[in-house]
């Protein structure tokens, strides 16, 4: 499947933080295998003038879905920590690039980039119809993401090589990935776009 970018698209990239890779509070198998493959789109949009959005989980160090709080997460991702920073390898344009912070108020999660953010009016300012989504973890953040914009009215492209899942069970990954696709997400790899 071939794909022409257009000035109506943008790339988000899902919560590529420190947390979430192998080492980190909460981490993805494999998540940081990734980065190479990202920073591909991220310079592809970027070359072609079109936005890069990156969503990261900024939580408060008392937040809801921490263990000690009754959720279900070890603390992950806790605002102005190490663990909270970008991976050191992810390529962050200086133009043109957005920092979406999500789960920022201590009793209400979000796995959307689209919950209780200004990503939506963002893209809509910028007449954004399609969205290009990759990142960690695929089961959650990158799974809700995809989904919020499907339901908002955008058309939704899953980069299928730059995506990595938590699997709390097995197979839960496997299976995001269907739903997303059932849901009219269309599924690319790097070189379906030019
Ligand atoms: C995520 C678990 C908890 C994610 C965030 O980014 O997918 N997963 N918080
Ligand atoms: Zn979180």
């Amino acid at each position: 499947m071939k794909v022409r970018l257009s000035p109506q698209d943008a790339l988000v990239v899902v919560d590529m933080q420190r947390d979430f890779m192998p080492g980190g509070a909460l981490p993805v198998k494999e998540g940081d295998t990734i980065v190479p493959r990202l920073n591909q789109y991220i310079q592809l949009f970027s070359r072609k003038g079109l936005p890069v959005f990156f969503t990261r989980d900024w939580h408060p160090p008392d937040h809801i879905s921490f263990k000690e709080q009754g959720g279900v997460w070890p603390p992950h991702c806790v605002q102005d920590t190490p663990g909270a920073l970008f991976h050191p390898d992810l390529f962050i344009p200086e133009d043109n690039r957005f920092i979406i912070s999500k789960g920022t108020s201590r009793d209400f999660d979000a796995y959307s980039g689209f919950q209780g953010t200004v990503l939506h009016s963002l893209l809509q300012e910028r007449g954004i119809r399609r969205v290009f989504v990759g990142g960690v973890a695929t089961d959650y953040c990158v799974r809700n993401t995809v989904i919020g914009a499907i339901n908002l009215g955008y058309q939704a492209f899953l980069l299928l090589d730059c995506i990595k899942g938590v699997d709390v069970s097995p197979g839960d990954s496997e299976r995001a990935v269907e739903k997303m696709l059932l849901a009219g997400a269309v599924g690319v790899d790097a070189g379906d776009i030019g």
